[in-house]
Protein backbone atom coordinates (compact mmCIF):
# COMPACT_ATOMS: atom_id res chain seq x y z
CA UNK A 1 0.00 0.00 0.00
CA UNK A 2 1.58 3.31 -0.84
CA UNK A 3 2.39 5.24 2.12
CA UNK A 4 1.31 8.56 2.37
CA UNK A 5 3.58 12.06 1.59
CA UNK A 6 2.45 12.90 5.61
CA UNK A 7 3.89 9.40 6.62
CA UNK A 8 7.24 9.72 4.56
CA UNK A 9 7.75 13.11 5.68
CA UNK A 10 7.30 12.14 9.80
CA UNK A 11 9.41 9.11 9.42
CA UNK A 12 12.47 10.98 8.11
CA UNK A 13 11.25 14.13 10.21
CA UNK A 14 11.66 11.83 13.65
CA UNK A 15 15.54 10.94 12.53
CA UNK A 16 16.18 14.79 12.98
CA UNK A 17 13.87 16.44 15.16
CA UNK A 18 13.03 15.30 18.77
CA UNK A 19 10.11 13.48 17.81
CA UNK A 20 9.38 14.06 14.38
CA UNK A 21 7.74 17.65 15.23
CA UNK A 22 9.07 21.13 16.60
CA UNK A 23 6.52 21.03 19.42
CA UNK A 24 4.83 18.17 21.10
CA UNK A 25 1.24 18.25 20.56
CA UNK A 26 1.75 17.74 17.24
CA UNK A 27 3.00 14.37 17.18
CA UNK A 28 -0.61 12.75 17.60
CA UNK A 29 1.13 11.35 21.08
CA UNK A 30 -2.43 10.69 22.32
CA UNK A 31 -4.70 10.33 19.72
CA UNK A 32 -2.22 7.44 18.17
CA UNK A 33 -1.51 7.17 14.59
CA UNK A 34 0.45 10.10 11.83
CA UNK A 35 0.61 13.39 12.38
CA UNK A 36 -0.91 15.18 9.10
CA UNK A 37 1.71 17.68 7.38
CA UNK A 38 0.25 20.93 6.00
CA UNK A 39 1.27 22.38 3.02
CA UNK A 40 -1.24 25.15 2.55
CA UNK A 41 -4.54 26.81 4.27
CA UNK A 42 -6.73 29.03 2.96
CA UNK A 43 -9.87 30.54 4.94
CA UNK A 44 -11.41 27.50 6.90
CA UNK A 45 -9.27 25.48 5.20
CA UNK A 46 -5.96 23.60 5.45
CA UNK A 47 -4.79 21.03 2.70
CA UNK A 48 -1.86 18.87 3.96
CA UNK A 49 1.05 17.17 1.59
CA UNK A 50 -0.91 14.72 0.00
CA UNK A 51 -3.67 17.02 -1.45
CA UNK A 52 -6.03 16.49 1.66
CA UNK A 53 -8.32 19.18 2.36
CA UNK A 54 -9.72 19.89 5.65
CA UNK A 55 -12.16 22.19 7.88
CA UNK A 56 -9.84 23.39 10.36
CA UNK A 57 -10.81 23.81 14.17
CA UNK A 58 -7.18 24.56 15.72
CA UNK A 59 -6.36 27.83 13.32
CA UNK A 60 -2.40 27.15 14.81
CA UNK A 61 -3.66 27.21 17.89
CA UNK A 62 -5.82 30.16 18.43
CA UNK A 63 -3.54 33.01 16.46
CA UNK A 64 -5.59 32.41 13.22
CA UNK A 65 -9.06 34.77 14.40
CA UNK A 66 -9.61 35.18 10.86
CA UNK A 67 -9.13 32.04 9.49
CA UNK A 68 -5.66 30.94 7.84
CA UNK A 69 -3.68 34.02 5.50
CA UNK A 70 -6.36 36.65 5.79
CA UNK A 71 -5.94 38.85 2.74
CA UNK A 72 -5.74 42.08 5.05
CA UNK A 73 -2.48 40.32 7.50
CA UNK A 74 -1.46 39.24 3.94
CA UNK A 75 -0.72 42.25 2.60
CA UNK A 76 0.87 43.77 5.61
CA UNK A 77 3.60 41.57 5.87
CA UNK A 78 4.24 41.77 2.08
CA UNK A 79 4.21 45.52 2.14
CA UNK A 80 6.60 45.70 5.52
CA UNK A 81 9.05 42.59 3.42
CA UNK A 82 9.79 45.53 0.89
CA UNK A 83 10.74 47.83 3.85
CA UNK A 84 12.91 45.06 6.05
CA UNK A 85 11.98 42.45 8.58
CA UNK A 86 14.21 43.65 11.72
CA UNK A 87 16.65 46.22 12.44
CA UNK A 88 17.26 45.19 16.39
CA UNK A 89 16.58 49.35 17.02
CA UNK A 90 13.64 50.55 18.03
CA UNK A 91 10.72 51.45 15.19
CA UNK A 92 7.76 53.45 14.84
CA UNK A 93 5.71 50.19 14.28
CA UNK A 94 6.19 49.15 18.03
CA UNK A 95 5.33 52.37 19.31
CA UNK A 96 2.17 51.99 17.19
CA UNK A 97 1.74 48.41 18.95
CA UNK A 98 2.02 49.53 22.41
CA UNK A 99 -0.57 52.32 21.89
CA UNK A 100 -2.76 50.07 20.42
CA UNK A 101 -2.47 46.74 22.92
CA UNK A 102 -2.74 49.42 25.31
CA UNK A 103 -6.14 51.10 23.81
CA UNK A 104 -7.87 47.97 23.68
CA UNK A 105 -7.08 46.65 26.95
CA UNK A 106 -7.60 49.44 29.42
CA UNK A 107 -5.78 47.22 32.48
CA UNK A 108 -3.00 47.43 30.17
CA UNK A 109 -0.69 50.81 31.23
CA UNK A 110 2.38 50.04 29.72
CA UNK A 111 3.79 46.65 27.44
CA UNK A 112 6.62 44.60 26.48
CA UNK A 113 6.54 42.83 22.93
CA UNK A 114 8.85 39.40 23.08
CA UNK A 115 8.70 36.18 20.53
CA UNK A 116 6.29 33.82 22.62
CA UNK A 117 3.53 33.45 24.85
CA UNK A 118 6.19 31.36 26.93
CA UNK A 119 8.60 34.64 27.13
CA UNK A 120 5.71 36.46 28.03
CA UNK A 121 4.87 34.85 30.44
CA UNK A 122 7.92 34.25 31.88
CA UNK A 123 8.62 37.14 32.27
CA UNK A 124 5.78 38.40 33.75
CA UNK A 125 6.26 36.14 36.97
CA UNK A 126 9.78 37.88 36.84
CA UNK A 127 8.57 41.17 37.28
CA UNK A 128 6.01 40.49 39.72
CA UNK A 129 9.00 39.11 41.93
CA UNK A 130 10.66 42.06 41.17
CA UNK A 131 8.16 43.98 41.97
CA UNK A 132 6.98 42.28 45.39
CA UNK A 133 10.30 41.29 46.60
CA UNK A 134 8.63 38.27 47.06
CA UNK A 135 9.61 34.76 45.76
CA UNK A 136 6.97 32.28 45.09
CA UNK A 137 3.53 32.43 43.00
CA UNK A 138 0.59 30.13 42.42
CA UNK A 139 -0.47 28.61 39.44
CA UNK A 140 -3.26 26.19 38.69
CA UNK A 141 -3.38 22.94 38.00
CA UNK A 142 -3.66 22.32 34.57
CA UNK A 143 -3.38 25.72 33.19
CA UNK A 144 -0.10 25.72 30.82
CA UNK A 145 1.75 29.27 31.17
CA UNK A 146 4.16 28.05 28.15
CA UNK A 147 7.38 25.41 29.06
CA UNK A 148 9.24 27.93 31.64
CA UNK A 149 10.79 26.15 33.94
CA UNK A 150 9.20 27.20 37.15
CA UNK A 151 5.47 26.25 35.36
CA UNK A 152 6.14 22.57 34.50
CA UNK A 153 5.10 21.35 37.68
CA UNK A 154 2.83 19.53 38.96
CA UNK A 155 1.35 19.20 42.73
CA UNK A 156 3.63 17.72 45.33
CA UNK A 157 2.02 15.14 48.09
CA UNK A 158 -1.25 17.01 47.97
CA UNK A 159 -2.71 20.19 46.27
CA UNK A 160 -1.36 22.08 48.84
CA UNK A 161 2.06 21.49 49.37
CA UNK A 162 5.10 23.02 47.22
CA UNK A 163 5.11 21.92 43.69
CA UNK A 164 7.91 19.00 42.33
CA UNK A 165 8.87 19.01 39.04
CA UNK A 166 6.75 17.86 35.85
CA UNK A 167 10.01 17.32 33.67
CA UNK A 168 13.49 16.38 34.10
CA UNK A 169 15.79 19.31 33.93
CA UNK A 170 13.41 21.41 36.07
CA UNK A 171 15.06 21.91 39.62
CA UNK A 172 13.81 21.03 42.70
CA UNK A 173 15.24 24.31 42.99
CA UNK A 174 13.00 25.98 40.37
CA UNK A 175 9.96 24.36 41.74
CA UNK A 176 10.56 25.36 44.85
CA UNK A 177 8.62 28.73 44.86
CA UNK A 178 5.53 27.26 42.76
CA UNK A 179 2.75 26.71 44.89
CA UNK A 180 -0.48 24.74 43.16
CA UNK A 181 -4.34 25.23 43.47
CA UNK A 182 -7.18 24.04 42.23
CA UNK A 183 -9.05 25.73 39.21
CA UNK A 184 -12.38 27.31 40.49
CA UNK A 185 -11.15 26.30 44.18
CA UNK A 186 -11.17 29.60 45.97
CA UNK A 187 -10.39 27.94 49.50
CA UNK A 188 -7.47 26.65 48.41
CA UNK A 189 -5.99 29.73 47.38
CA UNK A 190 -6.87 31.19 50.56
CA UNK A 191 -4.99 28.94 52.28
CA UNK A 192 -2.00 29.39 50.22
CA UNK A 193 -2.26 32.83 50.81
CA UNK A 194 -2.56 32.16 54.60
CA UNK A 195 -0.12 29.84 55.06
CA UNK A 196 3.17 32.02 52.81
CA UNK A 197 1.44 35.19 54.07
CA UNK A 198 4.00 37.65 52.43
CA UNK A 199 5.48 35.18 50.28
CA UNK A 200 3.82 35.27 47.28
CA UNK A 201 4.74 37.45 44.50
CA UNK A 202 1.91 36.56 42.08
CA UNK A 203 -1.13 34.34 40.90
CA UNK A 204 -1.36 33.58 37.31
CA UNK A 205 -4.13 32.14 35.85
CA UNK A 206 -5.83 31.44 32.41
CA UNK A 207 -9.15 33.36 32.89
CA UNK A 208 -10.49 30.57 30.56
CA UNK A 209 -8.78 28.13 30.82
CA UNK A 210 -7.76 25.86 26.95
CA UNK A 211 -5.42 23.88 27.82
CA UNK A 212 -7.78 21.41 30.00
CA UNK A 213 -9.68 21.70 27.57
CA UNK A 214 -11.80 24.66 27.61
CA UNK A 215 -12.53 25.31 31.22
CA UNK A 216 -14.35 28.15 32.61
CA UNK A 217 -14.42 30.18 35.88
CA UNK A 218 -16.73 31.10 38.54
CA UNK A 219 -17.44 34.45 38.87
CA UNK A 220 -16.84 33.91 43.08
CA UNK A 221 -13.57 32.43 41.91
CA UNK A 222 -12.46 35.22 39.63
CA UNK A 223 -13.97 38.08 42.28
CA UNK A 224 -12.58 36.40 45.24
CA UNK A 225 -9.50 35.98 43.47
CA UNK A 226 -9.23 39.46 42.73
CA UNK A 227 -10.24 40.98 46.41
CA UNK A 228 -7.27 38.30 48.26
CA UNK A 229 -4.89 39.73 45.82
CA UNK A 230 -5.44 43.58 46.48
CA UNK A 231 -5.97 42.51 50.41
CA UNK A 232 -2.17 40.65 50.10
CA UNK A 233 -0.55 42.82 47.82
CA UNK A 234 -0.29 39.94 45.02
CA UNK A 235 0.26 40.44 42.10
CA UNK A 236 -2.73 38.83 39.56
CA UNK A 237 -1.96 38.09 36.51
CA UNK A 238 -4.10 37.01 33.54
CA UNK A 239 -2.38 35.01 31.04
CA UNK A 240 -4.68 35.91 28.09
CA UNK A 241 -2.14 34.24 25.37
CA UNK A 242 -5.11 32.09 24.09
CA UNK A 243 -7.99 34.75 25.04
CA UNK A 244 -6.86 37.69 24.49
CA UNK A 245 -8.47 39.36 21.64
CA UNK A 246 -10.25 36.09 20.67
CA UNK A 247 -13.48 36.35 23.61
CA UNK A 248 -13.66 40.24 22.94
CA UNK A 249 -11.32 43.17 22.46
CA UNK A 250 -10.40 43.55 25.67
CA UNK A 251 -9.77 39.83 26.26
CA UNK A 252 -11.29 37.89 28.93
CA UNK A 253 -11.02 40.42 31.90
CA UNK A 254 -13.76 42.86 29.41
CA UNK A 255 -16.42 39.83 29.53
CA UNK A 256 -15.75 39.23 33.23
CA UNK A 257 -15.40 42.58 34.36
CA UNK A 258 -11.82 41.74 36.34
CA UNK A 259 -9.24 44.16 36.08
CA UNK A 260 -5.91 41.86 36.30
CA UNK A 261 -2.63 43.56 37.76
CA UNK A 262 -1.36 42.46 34.50
CA UNK A 263 -1.91 40.79 31.55
CA UNK A 264 0.13 38.08 28.94
CA UNK A 265 -0.27 38.22 25.07
CA UNK A 266 0.43 35.61 22.17
CA UNK A 267 -1.06 34.33 19.59
CA UNK A 268 -3.52 36.57 18.23
CA UNK A 269 -1.35 39.77 18.14
CA UNK A 270 1.47 38.56 15.85
CA UNK A 271 -1.30 37.45 13.34
CA UNK A 272 0.32 34.65 13.01
CA UNK A 273 3.95 35.10 13.40
CA UNK A 274 5.88 34.65 16.25
CA UNK A 275 5.00 37.66 18.94
CA UNK A 276 4.47 37.76 22.71
CA UNK A 277 3.26 40.44 25.14
CA UNK A 278 3.29 41.27 28.81
CA UNK A 279 1.89 44.26 30.31
CA UNK A 280 -0.07 46.09 32.75
CA UNK A 281 0.57 48.71 35.87
CA UNK A 282 2.98 51.15 35.25
CA UNK A 283 4.65 50.95 38.36
CA UNK A 284 5.34 47.15 38.37
CA UNK A 285 6.44 47.98 34.34
CA UNK A 286 9.02 50.52 34.85
CA UNK A 287 10.87 47.42 36.95
CA UNK A 288 11.60 45.96 33.59
CA UNK A 289 14.79 46.79 31.95
CA UNK A 290 16.01 49.40 30.71
CA UNK A 291 13.62 51.61 32.87
CA UNK A 292 14.15 49.16 36.00
CA UNK A 293 16.42 46.00 37.31
CA UNK A 294 14.29 43.48 36.31
CA UNK A 295 16.17 42.17 33.00
CA UNK A 296 14.51 40.84 29.98
CA UNK A 297 15.73 41.19 26.04
CA UNK A 298 14.77 39.77 23.02
CA UNK A 299 17.19 40.05 19.60
CA UNK A 300 13.90 40.01 17.20
CA UNK A 301 11.07 41.42 20.02
CA UNK A 302 8.94 43.81 18.37
CA UNK A 303 10.88 42.84 14.84
CA UNK A 304 8.58 45.48 12.46
CA UNK A 305 7.60 41.75 9.93
CA UNK A 306 5.73 40.81 13.37
CA UNK A 307 4.65 44.12 14.23
CA UNK A 308 2.76 45.01 10.70
CA UNK A 309 0.99 41.58 11.10
CA UNK A 310 0.14 41.58 14.44
CA UNK A 311 -0.96 45.65 13.98
CA UNK A 312 -3.36 44.41 10.83
CA UNK A 313 -5.12 41.66 13.30
CA UNK A 314 -5.47 44.30 15.83
CA UNK A 315 -6.48 47.18 13.73
CA UNK A 316 -9.09 44.98 12.05
CA UNK A 317 -10.59 44.04 16.19
CA UNK A 318 -10.98 47.91 16.70
CA UNK A 319 -12.74 48.54 13.50
CA UNK A 320 -14.76 45.29 13.29
CA UNK A 321 -16.27 45.04 16.83
CA UNK A 322 -19.26 42.99 15.24
CA UNK A 323 -17.22 39.89 14.49
CA UNK A 324 -17.38 38.61 18.34
CA UNK A 325 -21.09 38.36 17.57
CA UNK A 326 -20.22 36.01 14.84
CA UNK A 327 -17.97 34.11 16.24
CA UNK A 328 -20.73 33.13 19.13
CA UNK A 329 -23.20 32.43 16.46
CA UNK A 330 -20.91 30.13 14.61
CA UNK A 331 -19.27 28.57 17.61
CA UNK A 332 -22.78 28.35 19.49
CA UNK A 333 -24.36 26.63 16.38
CA UNK A 334 -21.24 24.06 16.37
CA UNK A 335 -22.07 23.49 20.31
CA UNK A 336 -25.75 23.09 19.63
CA UNK A 337 -25.13 20.76 17.05
CA UNK A 338 -22.45 18.59 19.29
CA UNK A 339 -24.93 17.90 21.49
CA UNK A 340 -27.00 16.39 18.91
CA UNK A 341 -24.92 14.06 17.53
CA UNK A 342 -24.16 12.86 21.11
CA UNK A 343 -27.54 12.88 22.55
CA UNK A 344 -27.63 10.34 19.05
CA UNK A 345 -26.18 7.75 20.73
CA UNK A 346 -27.85 8.06 24.12
CA UNK A 347 -24.80 10.70 25.43
CA UNK A 348 -25.21 14.20 27.31
CA UNK A 349 -21.26 14.59 26.82
CA UNK A 350 -19.83 17.80 28.34
CA UNK A 351 -19.42 20.43 26.08
CA UNK A 352 -18.00 24.05 27.65
CA UNK A 353 -18.00 27.15 25.40
CA UNK A 354 -17.18 30.32 26.02
CA UNK A 355 -17.28 32.57 22.46
CA UNK A 356 -15.54 30.89 19.66
CA UNK A 357 -13.68 28.65 22.38
CA UNK A 358 -15.23 25.32 22.99
CA UNK A 359 -14.15 21.97 23.99
CA UNK A 360 -16.61 18.18 23.96
CA UNK A 361 -15.22 16.46 26.62
CA UNK A 362 -15.95 12.44 26.82
CA UNK A 363 -17.72 12.98 29.64
CA UNK A 364 -21.25 13.04 30.70
CA UNK A 365 -20.14 15.12 34.68
CA UNK A 366 -19.56 18.35 34.70
CA UNK A 367 -15.25 19.49 34.11
CA UNK A 368 -14.81 22.83 36.20
CA UNK A 369 -10.91 21.61 37.09
CA UNK A 370 -8.29 19.36 35.74
CA UNK A 371 -9.64 16.62 38.32
CA UNK A 372 -13.14 16.19 36.36
CA UNK A 373 -11.52 17.38 33.06
CA UNK A 374 -9.25 13.49 33.54
CA UNK A 375 -12.81 12.38 34.17
CA UNK A 376 -12.76 12.21 29.91
CA UNK A 377 -12.19 8.68 27.75
CA UNK A 378 -9.28 9.75 26.02
CA UNK A 379 -9.07 6.57 23.83
CA UNK A 380 -12.99 7.51 22.38
CA UNK A 381 -11.30 11.03 22.17
CA UNK A 382 -9.17 9.56 19.87
CA UNK A 383 -11.40 7.17 18.00
CA UNK A 384 -13.86 10.69 17.72
CA UNK A 385 -10.56 12.54 15.80
CA UNK A 386 -9.52 10.04 13.83
CA UNK A 387 -13.19 9.40 12.41
CA UNK A 388 -13.62 13.24 12.06
CA UNK A 389 -9.71 13.58 10.57
CA UNK A 390 -10.82 10.96 8.25
CA UNK A 391 -14.04 12.52 7.42
CA UNK A 392 -11.97 15.89 6.63
CA UNK A 393 -12.52 17.68 9.86
CA UNK A 394 -9.02 18.91 11.60
CA UNK A 395 -9.60 18.84 15.74
CA UNK A 396 -7.24 19.54 18.18
CA UNK A 397 -4.99 15.67 18.41
CA UNK A 398 -5.84 15.72 22.03
CA UNK A 399 -8.74 15.86 24.54
CA UNK A 400 -7.64 18.84 26.54
CA UNK A 401 -7.21 21.29 24.07
CA UNK A 402 -9.66 24.23 22.95
CA UNK A 403 -11.18 24.08 19.48
CA UNK A 404 -10.78 27.22 17.76
CA UNK A 405 -13.84 28.69 15.52
CA UNK A 406 -12.83 31.37 12.81
CA UNK A 407 -14.83 34.41 11.29
CA UNK A 408 -14.08 32.30 7.99
CA UNK A 409 -16.03 29.67 8.98
CA UNK A 410 -19.37 29.37 7.74
CA UNK A 411 -23.02 28.20 8.98
CA UNK A 412 -22.33 25.77 5.79
CA UNK A 413 -19.22 24.73 7.28
CA UNK A 414 -20.35 24.20 10.78
CA UNK A 415 -23.20 22.22 9.60
CA UNK A 416 -20.47 19.84 7.50
CA UNK A 417 -19.02 19.13 10.82
CA UNK A 418 -21.77 18.31 12.98
CA UNK A 419 -23.44 16.35 10.38
CA UNK A 420 -20.00 14.22 10.75
CA UNK A 421 -19.74 14.27 14.16
CA UNK A 422 -22.93 12.34 14.29
CA UNK A 423 -21.92 9.82 11.44
CA UNK A 424 -18.52 9.44 13.98
CA UNK A 425 -20.17 8.82 16.77
CA UNK A 426 -22.55 6.29 15.53
CA UNK A 427 -19.65 4.23 14.67
CA UNK A 428 -17.42 5.00 17.78
CA UNK A 429 -19.78 5.15 20.55
P1 LIG B 1 3.86 29.76 23.25
O1 LIG B 1 5.18 29.78 23.96
O2 LIG B 1 3.52 28.36 22.75
O3 LIG B 1 3.72 30.84 22.19
O4 LIG B 1 2.70 30.14 24.33
C1 LIG B 1 2.62 29.40 25.51
C2 LIG B 1 1.22 29.53 26.08
C3 LIG B 1 1.03 30.36 27.17
N1 LIG B 1 -0.20 30.51 27.73
C4 LIG B 1 -1.28 29.86 27.21
C5 LIG B 1 -2.62 30.07 27.85
C6 LIG B 1 -1.14 29.01 26.08
O5 LIG B 1 -2.22 28.37 25.59
C7 LIG B 1 0.14 28.84 25.51
C8 LIG B 1 0.36 27.92 24.32
N2 LIG B 1 -0.76 27.17 23.90
C9 LIG B 1 -0.48 25.87 23.29
C10 LIG B 1 -1.82 25.21 22.97
N3 LIG B 1 -2.36 24.55 24.08
C11 LIG B 1 0.40 26.02 22.09
C12 LIG B 1 0.48 24.79 21.22
C13 LIG B 1 1.81 24.11 21.35
O6 LIG B 1 2.34 24.02 22.48
O7 LIG B 1 2.31 23.67 20.29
Amino acid sequence: MQISTSQQLFEKAQTLIPGGVNSPVRAFKSVGGTPVFFASGSGSRVTDVDGNSYLDYIGSWGPHLFGHNPQFIKSAILAQLEKGVSFGAPCGLEVEMAELITSLVPSVEMVRMVNSGTEATMSAVRAARGFTGRDKFIKFEGCYHGHGDYFLIKAGSGALTLGVPTSPGVTKGNAADTLLATYNNLAEVQELAEKYKGEIAAIIIEPVVGNMGTVLPTKEFMNGLRQLCTKEGIVLIFDEVMTGFRLAKGGAQEVFGITPDMSVFGKIIGGGLPVGAYGGKKEIMMKVAPAGPVYQAGTLSGNPLAMAAGLAALRYIQQNPAIYTRLEELTARLQHGLAAAAQSVGKNYTINRIGSMISMFFSEQPVTDFASAVTSDTALYGKFFHGMLDEGHYLPPAQFEAWFVSTAHTEANIDETIAAAKRVMQKIV
